[in-house]
């Protein structure tokens, strides 16, 4: 079955690629319009992405929408996680922003979650959901040059995101485990 990834995130294109082929998911991009992501759940985000892509293209479409869970500042950056430093703002500014804001914390009351929501909807109204969580804490400095967005700051077992090579990353991420969920659920309802 082929999938439109309903993203205009590169990096999010990457690793579905690596996560999702070897399990026999085959995801294919498509043009489509950005959609105002209006809901207040990554859930609900998630849908509204898929369910556009979906009928935009007439073919079934998977979402992600993720972002990052800073305890302390009751799961801020959370939805506003890709413009948390504002509209069309770097993830060096986003970055920066959030390292300001724990300024002065301990190791301690640096943690946070990364989440990711996906959500593929097919064109006869069917939806398959799937989470993934990935506990970890803020670092005081950016550290490594993989991945993307909130990675160099994100610490797990005492190593970045981006410190991690995409393998490691997908083992233990929360689009890692969102995927192989979705994967699994996905062979079912194809069984069906
Ligand atoms: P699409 O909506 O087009 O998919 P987006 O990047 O705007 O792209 P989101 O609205 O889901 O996607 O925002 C996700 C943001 O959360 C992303 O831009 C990063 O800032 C952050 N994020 C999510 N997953 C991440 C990861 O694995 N590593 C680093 N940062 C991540």
């Amino acid at each position: 079955m082929k999938l439109i990834i309903a993203t205009h995130n590169p990096d999010k294109i990457k690793e579905f690629e690596r996560i999702l082929s070897p399990l026999s998911v085959t995801v294919t991009t498509a043009k489509l319009d950005e959609v105002e992501e209006t809901g207040s759940t990554f859930e609900e985000n998630a849908f509204l992405k898929a369910d556009a892509a979906c009928r935009a293209t007439g073919l079934p479409a998977v979402a992600d929408d993720s972002g990052l869970a800073v305890d302390i500042l009751n799961g801020e950056p959370g939805v506003y996680s890709a413009r948390y430093a504002g509209e069309g703002a770097s993830s060096e500014d986003c970055n920066r922003k959030l390292l300001h804001a724990l300024r002065d914390l301990p190791a301690e009351k640096r943690s946070a979650r990364f989440v990711c929501a996906i959500c593929c909807v097919f064109p006869n109204g069917d939806i398959i959901t799937a989470r993934g969580e990935c506990e970890g804490s803020i670092a005081f400095s950016p550290r490594g040059s993989g991945g993307f967005g909130y990675d160099p700051l994100f610490l797990v077992g005492g190593r970045s995101f981006g410190e991690l090579s995409g393998d490691e990353k997908d083992k233990i991420s929360h689009r890692g485990r969102a995927l192989r969920e979705f994967a699994e659920k996905l062979k079912k309802y194809e069984e069906q």
